[in-house]
């Protein structure tokens, strides 16, 4: 254990959270349904039967959280703007949902804090999956519009944007593996997804600019990973390359060379028409120029292949059922996610050799079992020595030349871990279930002390 607060490189330091996550009031002042409060009720998609609601009633509690920030002593709070909320079918605008999020951002302002919005982080309006969702073209279109509102209303104030989190995650988990809502089991469905989220971010980004001005910081994030091979078998080591390409490679080269890897797409040609969906000018749009990679990282990812013996685990990418994903050597997470902090930075000096772009830890830190003590404090030191260990990692990165901006801890405080519910607790803060109250843990003292003493430092 040990960054001490002078190693600490000299960036923004934030924590991170969702708003289907933790805003609960999913049918307060006229929100419409998402994707997640349909999916959730769908009997054993969720563990214990959870949904966003209540989350952590951060709807009702905004100004208790905002002083929870202010007390962590954070430079900046990364949150997501809830699209049901601005937009309940889609289209029509909703002013009290705008609202919300004036209060948020003013809180924030006033506190010092900087916000950084990302417009998608998984909660599309539930009537937008009924026209086709992210499987279909004109959904492309929509979010550009609500990137427009959000970028009108609100950017004034907010000057740094996500447009989308780990579209990874929500074409292939959404769409393909149907873990994620809206729960889809369609390998062609989960291509085109991934385009139109591609195309959607391109659009928006257009949009984001020409609302916000050249100064604005606009970016996406994306949860790429270093692959390895789980054994010496020359068909796991085959299987590391296309699995980097469905993990990395075709997100990063077509928003930073313009175009799609070719190993991908020939592992896609026999699924999906590429002909209809890849038409002319969308690699430009989707190459919008970017002041910001963000990035998610908590594991390597380690692939084998069946023809190697290796059963179970997840397909690592649409109709790939041939290569999986499987658990790794090092010791793991509360999830069963290896734990590697060398991951993370051979992860940044890779991306900065390959693209050469601003980047941000947009995420990173650790599930435990997280038990209370009879006060309900939690003494996390598993959590601690985690994201000391990658934050160590990130500071070597920065001494290698990386151009890292940021570093924001998952998650400000336990929330509603998607397919996993309230069980699995990635928080430095714990919400008490019952009563909702936030307790700080160990690894929050430890956050805002390391804070405080790098800003005494300086
Ligand atoms: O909770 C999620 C978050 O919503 C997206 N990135 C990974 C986190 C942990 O699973």
């Amino acid at each position: 254990m040990g960054i001490e607060p002078t190693d600490l490189p000299d960036v923004t330091y934030g924590v991170a959270t969702s708003s289907y996550q933790i805003e609960g009031a999913t049918e307060a002042d006229g929100r419409g349904a998402s994707i997640w409060d349909v999916f959730s009720r769908v009997p054993g998609a969720v563990a214990d039967g959870d949904s966003g609601e209540p989350g952590c009633d951060h709807y009702h509690r905004l100004e208790e959280d905002l002083d929870l920030l202010a007390w962590l002593g954070v430079d900046s709070y990364r949150f997501s703007i809830a699209w049901p909320r601005i937009q309940p079918d889609g289209h029509r605008i909703e002013p009290r949902g705008l609202a919300f999020y004036d209060r948020l951002v003013d809180g924030l302002v006033d506190r010092g804090i900087t916000p950084l919005a990302t417009l998608y982080h998984w909660d599309l309006p539930q009537a937008l999956e009924e026209e086709g969702g992210w499987a279909s073209r004109p959904v492309v279109d929509a979010f550009a519009e609500y990137a427009r509102i959000v970028g009108e209303h609100l950017g004034d104030r907010v000057r740094d944007f996500s447009t989308l989190n780990e579209p990874w995650c929500a074409a292939f988990l959404g769409y393909d593996v149907g873990i994620h809502a809206p729960g889809v089991r369609s390998p062609s469905r989960a291509i085109a997804a991934a385009h139109h989220l591609m195309l959607a971010h391109g659009r928006a980004t257009r949009v984001l600019r020409g609302v916000l001005g050249p100064d604005a910081s606009l970016g996406i994030v994306l949860n790429p990973a270093p692959v390895r091979p789980v054994s010496d078998h020359p068909d796991d080591h085959a299987a590391v390359t296309l699995a980097d390409g469905l993990r990395n490679r075709v997100w990063t080269d077509p928003l930073f060379r313009g175009v799609y890897p070719d190993d991908v797409l020939a592992a896609w040609e026999p699924l999906a028409d590429l002909g209809a969906l890849h038409r002319d000018g969308d690699l430009d749009e989707i190459a919008a120029p970017v002041d910001l990679l963000g990035i998610n990282y908590y594991t390597p990812v380690h692939v084998g292949a069946r023809s190697s013996g290796h059963g179970g685990g997840t397909p690592a990418g649409p109709g790939q059922d041939h290569l999986v994903e499987v658990a790794g050597p090092e010791p793991t997470s509360a999830l069963g996610w290896s734990i590697d902090p060398t991951g993370l930075y051979d992860l940044l000096t890779r991306l900065h050799a390959d693209y050469g772009v601003p980047m941000a830890i947009a995420e990173t830190g650790g599930a435990f079992p997280d038990v209370p003590d009879a006060r309900g404090y939690v003494d996390d030191a598993d959590r601690i020595a985690y994201l000391d260990g990658h934050l160590a990692a990130f500071s070597r990165a920065v001494a290698s030349g990386v151009d890292m901006r940021a570093f924001y801890v998952w998650t400000l405080m336990d929330n509603f871990e998607w397919a996993e519910g309230y069980r699995s607790t990635f928080g430095i803060v714990r919400v008490d279930r019952d009563t909702m109250e936030r307790l700080p843990k160990a690894s929050a003292h430890w956050y805002r002390d390391l804070l405080a003493a790098r800003t005494s430092a300086r």
